[in-house]
């Protein structure tokens, strides 16, 4: 069976039902079957929210008050590393290693020097009183021992000395006046024959040969010798005479 009635039914419905206006729906649904009847209310509920909008544009900033700022927010990572710093300012001189340890050493050695200084000056003056030296006037010294040449030189040498050998007549007498016996002194002519020099270098300045003397006797002469009369001889370095040295004035 078809739900529309036939065109002849559909108008005699909607002709009885406009005709009496004061029925109702359901009286006029009765007469025509249809004739569906509506809720009889003015408006329906509102439908269901629809899906949100696009986003709109960002609105201008409000001028209310300004809210109390927030409590500072969780500390962040750690950042990397940063990039080399360039070179510091130069800094100032060390000193010089273990200063406490060295300083006390020093100051002991230089009052220990302080000591000896005093000690040799005094011993100094003690040498020159007993020995009657005079001031700018060469020391001599002897020990009283004969011997050759090459020994007297060690001697004297091993005494920080030289042998002993005058450069004026008053050097000459001085070491006349201590000499107890006929003694060395410090001249040769090793080097070269008939040509007198001192064993310190250079050629005599002064010379006090007795008579006929250097003559080279013999199988030769090269060292000299100061005779009690304060005479020079030339005479053979390997004989033994005695043994005299010279410190400085
Ligand atoms: C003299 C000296 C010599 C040596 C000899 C015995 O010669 O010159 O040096 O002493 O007497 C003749
Ligand atoms: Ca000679
Ligand atoms: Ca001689």
């Amino acid at each position: 069976m078809t739900l529309f009635p036939s065109l002849p039914v559909l108008l005699l419905c909607v002709v009885t039902v406009s005709w009496s206006e004061t029925k109702t729906c359901e009286d006029a649904q009765k007469t025509c079957s249809v004739i569906t009847c509506g809720i009889p209310v003015t408006n329906g509920t509102p439908g269901r929210d629809g899906r949100d909008g696009p986003k709109g544009e960002k609105g201008d900033p409000g001028n209310g008050l300004r809210g109390l700022q927030g409590p500072p927010g969780k500390l962040g990572p750690p950042g990397g590393p940063g990039s080399p710093g360039g070179p510091g300012p130069k800094g100032q001189k060390g000193d010089r290693g273990d200063s406490l340890v060295t300083d006390m050493k020093l100051a002991t050695l230089e009052r220990e020097i302080r000591v000896l200084k005093s000690e040799l000056d005094r011993t100094k003056k003690l040498q020159t009183f007993s020995l009657g030296k005079k001031a700018g006037k060469k020391l001599y010294m002897t020990n009283g021992e004969k011997m050759p040449f090459p020994k007297v030189k060690a001697l004297c040498a091993e005494l920080q000395a030289t042998v002993a050998a005058p450069r004026s007549a008053e050097e000459n007498k001085a070491i006349q006046d201590m000499a107890t016996d006929i003694a060395f002194l410090g001249i040769t002519d090793e080097v070269t024959e008939g040509q007198f020099t001192y064993v310190t270098g250079g050629r005599l300045t002064y010379s006090n040969w007795k008579s006929d003397e250097p003559n080279d006797y013999g199988t030769g002469e090269d060292c000299v010798i100061l005779l009690k009369d304060g005479l020079w001889n030339d005479i053979s370095c390997s004989s033994s005479f005695l043994a005299i040295c010279e410190f400085p004035a």
